[in-house]
């Protein structure tokens, strides 16, 4: 199924786990994963994002296992919905599970470095990818991370990870980049990476970013906790369309999209909303 990227497109988060920074628990039970989900579709969700390993900072790791009995049968139940639907995984196991099941889209926080395989099965099921920049392992990535400068370190990454999925025979129409806000970055890296992000655009690849409720925005905010950062969602989710982005990976989807095709329009009248 494909991705309208003509408008901005909204990816809803279903995180099917006990422990995610800010919805962790929430869904675990698959009937409760797949009415959210059902509802996020409603609210206008382009993408459905199906995750069962937490990757917060610090999160253990979870077995092959658990994650394939987290995901299928939620992705099971949301294929009536005709919304194309993303697997958050770096396992080619759950990857392919997930796909058997109805996803089309392989969201990997590792950028096929945990599974190069995943590269392949990626190419071989003509599905789309999402590569995302993480500096280490979930459970250290916050330890005090350092870079030269955040941007060219990113965008060199994601270059070369965008090179290898090809050479790995993905078509390069099929692939995704995301700068993995919150993913070894400080305060000042994540802002340094928003504020520039057309840099990263200019790679030529539709551009992906997370930004909702993450930490970043409760230190910004006088130290709010997740459920009360939509507002620094939205603005940093209306900076990132301006600076060219394509897909925006939210909990609270009405509100950001309702944002998003405010900001569209006011930006690019003459073509009915497009970026
Ligand atoms: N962030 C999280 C998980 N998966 N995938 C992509 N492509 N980009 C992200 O920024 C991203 C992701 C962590 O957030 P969550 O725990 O709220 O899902």
């Amino acid at each position: 199924m494909e991705v309208d990227l003509s408008q901005p497109a909204v990816m809803g988060v279903i995180n099917v786990t006990p422990d995610s920074f800010s919805d962790g628990g929430q869904f675990l039970e698959p009937d409760a994963a797949v009415a959210h989900g059902i509802r996020l579709a409603a609210e206008g969700a382009a993408i459905l994002d199906v995750g069962g390993e937490s990757t917060r900072p610090g999160a253990a790791p979870v077995s092959e296992e658990e994650e394939l009995g987290r995901v299928v049968p939620v992705i099971e139940g949301l294929t009536a919905e005709h919304v194309p639907i993303s697997i958050d995984t770096r396992r080619l196991a759950v990857a392919e599970a997930a796909l058997d099941a109805g996803a089309s889209i392989v969201n990997d926080v590792a950028a096929f470095r945990s599974a190069p395989e995943l590269a392949g099965l990626v190419a071989d099921r003509g599905a789309t990818c999402c590569l995302m920049h993480m500096l280490g392992e979930p459970r250290t990535m916050q330890r005090d991370p350092r870079y030269g400068d955040v941007v060219n370190e990113v965008r060199a990454f994601l270059e070369d990870r965008l090179a290898f999925a090809v050479a790995e025979g993905v078509a390069e129409e099929r692939i995704w980049l995301d700068p993995g806000i919150g993913f070894g970055k400080s305060l000042e890296h994540n802002l340094e990476l928003l504020r520039r992000l057309d840099e990263l655009v200019a790679i030529g690849r539709p551009l992906v970013v997370g930004t909702s409720r993450k930490s970043f925005l409760g230190t910004l905010t006088g130290g709010r906790p997740e459920a009360e950062r939509l507002p620094g969602t939205i603005a940093t989710n209306v900076l990132a369309l301006e600076r060219g982005a394509a897909i925006f990976r939210v909990h609270d989807v009405l509100p950001v999209a309702d944002a998003l095709a405010v900001a569209a329009a006011a930006l690019a009248p003459a073509t009915g909303g497009k970026p």
